[in-house]
Order: structure tokens, then sequence, then C-alpha cells
């Protein structure tokens, strides 16, 4: 089977610079990439072409390309989108959009739809308040969707306009000859945390600057309340999700938006799994009432037993898992421990 050719928008950011490690490990895959930043270090030799600049001009570039898969990562994060509102609507809806048509418009002209994987995340759930979240629990992807941050609001309306373009842009899918659509697939996920890079801009963002910070010996301040829980995920583990979503089968999928989970954790945990790697470490808690606004209006857990069924979805790390034999050995041998 021939090469398959790729675009990873987003592609400096966390997830991008892992997933493009990744498929260029796989090795069927033409890689290109594009940010507002030039490629890192990390995976500029394994890219083909890298188109610099804001996505919703950049986009008509893509025109003659002949993409197989879109990953579409760029966004503007919850912390910085509830502050740069316009900004992050642009970067967060035109550019998805923007995206969206160029995928519905090649499906459509060539005959080949167009795999559309987009990240979205829990901020499209919006519990009201801290004992509807605890008794909510895990959460399905249909339940509490009625987000409180920009963000969140972002996310949730680009899964319904991937919907649209998936299925029903122009109606038609009411033809008698009805074209070949895009094929749009969204993720849930939950925080994410990687032994190689911290987040910024983000609101789960505390749990790993907290690790990250006392494997440097680096004070760090919490910005929410030790109470404070929602579910996380290793980097490895989204990887994993994102192509296993993108190679199942579509007959095998009943729905195009799946929450993925792995593990849920309070901060006071994290700071006792950092206590106990870094037993210098000084973690304070000087919870910041916007941000813990956000967090708290996420649910504790999702639950993904839709993903789970349909494309045989299992997380490879539990939380012990996660710290024994990913985050700590990875993260000590980072900083030089
Ligand atoms: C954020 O904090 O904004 C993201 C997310 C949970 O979607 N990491």
């Amino acid at each position: 089977m021939g090469e398959k050719q790729v675009l990873v928008t987003g592609a400096c950011g966390e997830i991008g610079q892992a997933l493009v490690q990744e498929l260029s490990k796989r090795g069927a895959y033409r890689i290109v990439t594009s940010d507002l930043a030039p490629l890192p270090d990390s995976i500029k030799d394994l890219v083909v072409e890298h188109v610099q600049g804001d996505l919703v001009f950049k986009v008509k570039v893509f025109y003659d390309y002949d993409f197989d898969v879109i990953f579409h990562l760029a966004a503007s994060l919850s912390s910085k989108a509830e502050i740069a509102t316009e900004e992050a609507h642009r970067i967060n809806v035109e550019g998805t959009m923007q995206l969206l048509m160029l995928a519905a418009y090649r499906s459509e002209k060539y005959g080949k739809a167009v795999k559309f994987i987009f990240p979205s995340s829990i901020a499209a759930y919006g519990m009201p308040n801290l004992e509807a979240k605890k008794k909510a629990g895990r959460v399905r992807e249909e339940e509490w969707d009625s987000p409180h941050t920009m963000y969140g609001c972002n996310k949730l309306y680009c899964e319904k306009l991937g919907m649209y373009y998936s299925r029903f842009h122009g109606q038609k899918h009411l033809d008698d000859n009805p074209p070949v659509m895009m094929d749009f697939r969204a993720l849930r996920f939950p925080g994410l945390i990687s032994a190689f890079t911290v987040p910024s801009s983000g609101t789960s963002d505390y749990g790993p600057e907290m690790l990250h910070a006392a494997a440097q010996d680096q004070a760090y301040a919490c910005f929410v309340r030790p109470d404070t829980i929602i579910s996380f995920m290793a980097m490895p583990d989204a990887i994993k999700s994102m192509m296993m979503l993108m190679d199942a089968p579509r007959e095998s999928l009943t729905t195009n938006v799946y929450n993925v989970a792995a593990f849920a954790i309070t901060a006071e945990e994290f700071r006792q799994r950092a206590l106990k790697a870094f037993p210098g470490a000084q973690i304070t808690f000087e919870p910041n009432p916007r941000r813990q606004g956000i967090v708290d209006s996420w649910p504790e857990d999702v639950d993904d037993s839709r993903a789970r069924k349909d494309w045989g979805w299992t997380p490879d790390y539990d939380m012990d898992h996660f710290f024994d034999n990913y985050f700590l050995p990875e993260i000590k041998r980072r900083y030089g421990k």
C-alpha cells in the first residue's frame, strides 16, 4: 500500500509533536504540518513540508493537496480562550470551519472521504455545581453538554459542524446518488500529561505543571483546591486513541464523537505522588477563582464505553502504571535525576 498524505495542524503543540513522532515511526505517511510557529527540533526532520502562519488565511494553500487524513489540533486552550474570546473564536471555530470546508470539498469532488480527526475535550461538558459534578460521576457523551467556557463552546460547536459537513452538507444525502462525504471523527480528551513537553494556556495544566516543577526542584503554587478532581491521560494513550480512531473501519462507528478516559485524580493526589517521587518538592495551593471555576465545571470522569465497544479502545496507563512506568522514569531521565 502506498504512502498516505496527512496534515497535522497545531503541530508544534504538545499533542502535535507526539503525534508527528508516532506517524513517522509507523512509516507509511507523508506528513505535512502547519502552525503559527516554526517546527521544533523534535519533529523538524520528520515532516516533508511545514506551512507557517494563521490557518484561517493559510488554508487555501492546502486546496490542491490530496490529504487522506487531517488531524486538526490547532486551538486556543481554555484559560487563554477565556481572556481572548474573539481570538479564540477565530482560531477554534473559523480555523476549524475552513478546514472542514476543505475536507468536504475534496471528498465530494474526488469521491474519496477525507478522514478528519478532531480532538475535542472534557471542556465540552458543563457541570452546574460541585454537587451535580459529584453525583454525575462518569458522564456520557450526550449528557451535561452546556459548557461554561469559550473553549468548551467552541469545541462543542465544532463537533456539530463536523457532523454537519460529514452527513448533511447541502442536503445532498437526500439525492438519488449522494456524493462521498468527508469522514469526521472526534475524541473528547481529558487533561493530558506528557513527560517531554509542558502545556501552556490550558486549565488542566496544574497537573503536569506541578509534576514538572517538582522534578526540577522548583516551588509550585497550584491554582486549584486540593480536592479538585478531573480525569487525566498519559500522552502516549492520547496518541494511541487518535491512531485507533483513525484506523477504525467506518462501519464500526456508531457516532462521530467519543469520550476517552484513563484515570480520575485529585490535585492533592498529584501532590502526594510528586512528594513521594521528589521528597523535597515544595507544593502549595493558591486557588485562582476563575481557573478553579473552569475545572469545577468539568466532570469528575467520563464514560468511554462507547469507544471501547465500537473500536476496542482501552488505555495502556492507569494511575499507578502512568506514574511508575511512564512519567517518573522519563521525567527523571529528562531532568537528570
Ligand atoms: C485545557 O485545559 O484547556 C485542555 C482541555 C482539558 O481541554 N487541556
